[in-house]
C-alpha cells in the first residue's frame, strides 16, 4: 500500500489525476484531445517475489510514469488518452496475475475467499487487513470499448538479450503455465523402529517425484518447456520421524497449450504411479493456470518500426515468463518491449539492468506510445 502511496505522490507532483481500483489497481490518467476514443494503458505490476531484485514489474511500472510525465511536459497532446497502470499481485501470493484478472473481470467471490498466500491467509482477508473491500474488486472490471491497446516494459529475466548484446526485445509470444499445490501423503512414523521397507514415506515420494521431472519434459515438452518445485514443505518435520506428508508446489511452462496439456497428465501419471509403487496418496489444488498468448501483430510491428526509427538493435523474441500482458491479450491488443537482464538473472537480488539499455527501453516506449495514442 505504501508503494501505491508512492506511486499516487509521483502522479499528483505531475498534476496527473490518479485512483485505484477496487482490486487496489492504481491507474494515472493522461487526458488525450479526443473524448470518444479509446484508451492507451501502458504499464506492469508494483509486486514482486521473496528475496527479489527491484526492477520485476517495478520498472516497467516507473516507465510507464516517466512516459506520462514526458508527454505532459512536451505539451504535445495525443488523440487518445493515455492511462498508466499498476496491477495488484502479479506474482501469485494468492495464486498469480490478482489485478489483471480483476481488470479483464476474471475475478469471482469464490477467487477472492479461495485463494489463499502459503500460510493461508486468504486474499480477501488480505485485503480487509488493507483497508479493502474485498468485493469491490469485482468492480475493478474495464470495458473492452474504452481500451485500445496496452503495452508493457519488463525485464526479460532470461540470457538471451544478455547474450546477443541487444538493448530491446519485442515479445512475440508469452509462455503459458499451471501451477498446481500438491500434497503426497504417507504416515508419519518412528525414524528408529520403522524398517525401510515398511515405510509410506511422504518425502521419499517427492524425491521420486522430482527425479521425474527430466524424463517427463523429454518425452512429453518441448525446448521452451520448464518445470519448477519452488517450494517444499516436511511435516510433521522432526529429524527422527518418518515423513507423513509433503506439500510443494510445481509450476509448468510452455508457448504451446497442447504441450501444457500433455505435461499436466504425464505429471499426474507420475504421481498415480509413485503412490502406488510407495502406499502414498496424493491430491492436488490447481493454484493458477494462464493460457499461452501472442501479442497483436499490429503493436509488434508498430513497436518494430519505432525501433528501427530510434535506430535501435533489437530482437524479436518469446517471454519465458508470464505476464499482465497476456491476462490483458483478453481485453485488447497487447504489445510488450524487453530489457536485457544481465547474466538473465531475475527474482534474486542479483536483477540488474544497465541504465543505458534502460534509457533504450524507455524511449522506446515513449514513442511507441506517443504512436499509438496518435
Ligand atoms: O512467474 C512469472 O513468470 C512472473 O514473474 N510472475
Ligand atoms: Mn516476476
Ligand atoms: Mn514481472
Amino acid at each position: 500500500m505504501e508503494g501505491r502511496r508512492w506511486l499516487r505522490a509521483r502522479l499528483a507532483d505531475a498534476e496527473l489525476p490518479s485512483r485505484m481500483d477496487g482490486a487496489g489497481n492504481v491507474y494515472g490518467t493522461l487526458r488525450g484531445t479526443s473524448d470518444s476514443g479509446r484508451t492507451v494503458l501502458v504499464g506492469s505490476h508494483l509486486d514482486t517475489v521473496p528475496c527479489a531484485g527491484a526492477l520485476d514489474g517495478g520498472l516497467g511500472v516507473l516507465v510507464g510514469l516517466e512516459c506520462l510525465r514526458r508527454i505532459k511536459e512536451s505539451g504535445q497532446r495525443t488523440e487518445r488518452t493515455i492511462e498508466l497502470v499498476a496491477f495488484s499481485d502479479e506474482e501469485g501470493r494468492f495464486g498469480g496475475m490478482f489485478g489483471s484478472q480483476a481488470a479483464v473481470g476474471s475475478v469471482t467471490p469464490e477467487t477472492l475467499e479461495y485463494y489463499s498466500d502459503l500460510e493461508g491467509c486468504t486474499l480477501a482477508e488480505a485485503m480487509r487487513r488493507c483497508g479493502l473491500d474485498p468485493l469491490r474488486a469485482l468492480d475493478a472490471t474495464l470495458d473492452p470499448n474504452d481500451i485500445d491497446a496496452y503495452l508493457e516494459l519488463h525485464i526479460e529475466q532470461g540470457p538471451v538479450l544478455d547474450n546477443l548484446r541487444k538493448p530491446v526485445g519485442i515479445v512475440e509470444n508469452i509462455t503459458g503455465l499451471f501451477k498446481w499445490l500438491i500434497r503426497i501423503r504417507g504416515t508419519a512414523n518412528h525414524a528408529g523402529t520403522t524398517p525401510m521397507s515398511m515405510r509410506q514415506d511422504a518425502f521419499m515420494g517427492l524425491a521420486d517425484f522430482a527425479h521425474e521431472i527430466p524424463r517427463i519434459l523429454e518425452e512429453n515438452g518441448s525446448e521452451l518447456s520448464r518445470a519448477t518445485i519452488g517450494t517444499a514443505q516436511i511435516l510433521p518435520g522432526a529429524p527422527n520421524t518418518v515423513p507423513g506428508l509433503v506439500e510443494l508446489t510445481i509450476d509448468v511452462r510452455d508457448t504451446s497449450a497442447e504441450v501444457l496439456e500433455d505435461l499436466g497428465e504425464a505429471f499426474h501419471r507420475a504421481l498415480s504411479a509413485i503412490a502406488r509403487r510407495r502406499k502414498l496418496m496424493f491430491d492436488y489444488d490447481v493454484q493458477s493456470v494462464i493460457q499461452p498468448t501472442a501479442c497483436h501483430p499490429d503493436i509488434v510491428s508498430l513497436v518494430e518500426d519505432t525501433a528501427s526509427e530510434l535506430g535501435l538493435d533489437y530482437h524479436r523474441m518469446p517471454s519465458g515468463a508470464a505476464h499482465d500482458a497476456q491476462i490483458m491479450a483478453q481485453l485488447t491488443r497487447v504489445g510488450m518491449i524487453f530489457v536485457p537482464s544481465k547474466d538473465g538473472q531475475s527474482h534474486s537480488p542479483a536483477e540488474w539492468t544497465a541504465w543505458s539499455d534502460i534509457e533504450a527501453g524507455a524511449n522506446l516506449a515513449l514513442h511507441s506510445l506517443f504512436k499509438m495514442a496518435s
